[in-house]
């Protein structure tokens, strides 16, 4: 019997769940946030209010060009070790942190479908529109799917998480993880450990050391979308928080540290200005040339990744590695597990 097109899509919709883990608005931490940031010499902002519509728009623009080579370079080579990874792990879910628009999950969930390991879909994001977007999408994709996203953060709200018997494998791409401070990803990586079973996978997207040239190109790409991307902090900052600031009056400034090993990126303050946060009751001075940070994004080498995972209380398994080195996908267990 043919299915009319409203069964079909109530069909589908029965194949996904969205739970809301956490009730606090992801922008509640953000007047916290800015007032300890401006207050801390240099400046700071930190790198998650980047996303928001514009933003996240942006930062999907910003893959798309010629400079910025992690995100095609993740997708080439998970396509290519994604066999390798579900035949290691043979998971029953595949828990996603910071799933965004899940495009870099088909390779996966493609290599289930081949081997029969027909595991479920757990996104996990800040935003449930993209979450909705995603499973649906997803599930249209593969008729086998069952997709259960979690509406969250996931710096605060893992704990959240049911860990069940089944094989779970996590996945957090992107090098996102680079995003972090030595110590804040060391905190983050034992949360997870602490809400994973002995059994369960991590897979990790690292962006490595390379030619500094290649490093700078890539967050200062041409069209300029990198330094539009990083003044609409100014923007998110200005619409939530009733501020005054003139993102044309900041210059976007992306340099490689080397001896940190970490792209750091600015908002430079092109004059002296005084400017009027709204809901801090304040106005915050800038000298001229002040610099503001905004993003740390660290590179790594296997031999960094080693400790990093370590401190967090994982081992790796196995160290894929795309062929001009540019970027790796580790795979991860639970340090005291079998
Ligand atoms: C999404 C955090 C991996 O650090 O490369 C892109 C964000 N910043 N261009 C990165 C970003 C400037 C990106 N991550």
């Amino acid at each position: 019997m043919k299915r009319t097109q409203s069964q079909e899509s109530r069909a589908q919709r029965e194949r996904i769940t969205l739970e809301q883990l956490s009730t606090v608005d992801p922008l509640g931490s953000l007047a916290d946030d800015v007032r300890t940031g401006l207050a801390a010499r240099p400046k700071s902002l930190p790198p998650k209010y980047f996303y928001d519509e514009t933003g996240s728009w942006l930062f999907e623009e910003i893959c798309k060009t010629p400079e910025y080579y992690l995100t095609r370079t993740e997708d080439a080579l998970l396509a290519e070790v994604a066999d390798a990874v579900i035949e290691a792990v043979r998971p029953s879910r595949i828990l996603e942190l910071g799933s965004g628009s899940s495009r870099k999950t088909g390779h996966l969930l493609r290599a289930c479908e081949n081997q029969r390991c027909l595991a479920r879909y757990e996104p996990f994001d800040v935003c449930s529109e993209m979450l909705q977007h995603a499973a649906e999408r997803l599930v249209n994709e593969h008729g086998w799917l069952n997709v259960d996203a979690f509406v969250g953060d996931y710096l605060h709200d893992l704990q959240r998480i049911g860990n069940g018997e089944e094989t779970r494998l996590v996945l957090f791409l992107g090098s996102t993880i680079g995003n972090f401070a030595d110590d804040e990803a060391a905190a983050f990586l034992r949360a997870l450990r602490s809400v994973m079973g002995g059994g369960d996978r991590f897979l990790l997207g690292l962006d490595r050391v390379k030619d500094t040239r290649v490093l700078h190109a890539a967050y200062n790409d041409a069209a300029g979308l990198t330094a539009a991307f990083n003044r609409n902090v100014l923007h998110v900052i200005n619409r939530e928080l009733d501020g005054g600031f003139r993102p044309q009056s900041f210059a976007h400034r992306a340099i490689y540290n080397e001896s940190e090993a970490r792209i750091e990126m600015y908002l430079d303050a092109l004059e002296a200005q005084r400017v009027p946060i709204g809901a801090l009751s304040t106005q915050v001075a800038f000298a001229e040339g002040e610099p503001m940070l905004t993003e740390i994004s660290r590179k790594f080498t296997p031999a960094s990744i080693q400790s990093m995972l370590g401190r967090g209380g994982f081992v790796a398994e196995q160290h894929f590695e795309s062929a001009d080195r540019y970027f790796s996908l580790v795979l991860a267990r639970p340090a005291d597990a079998p």
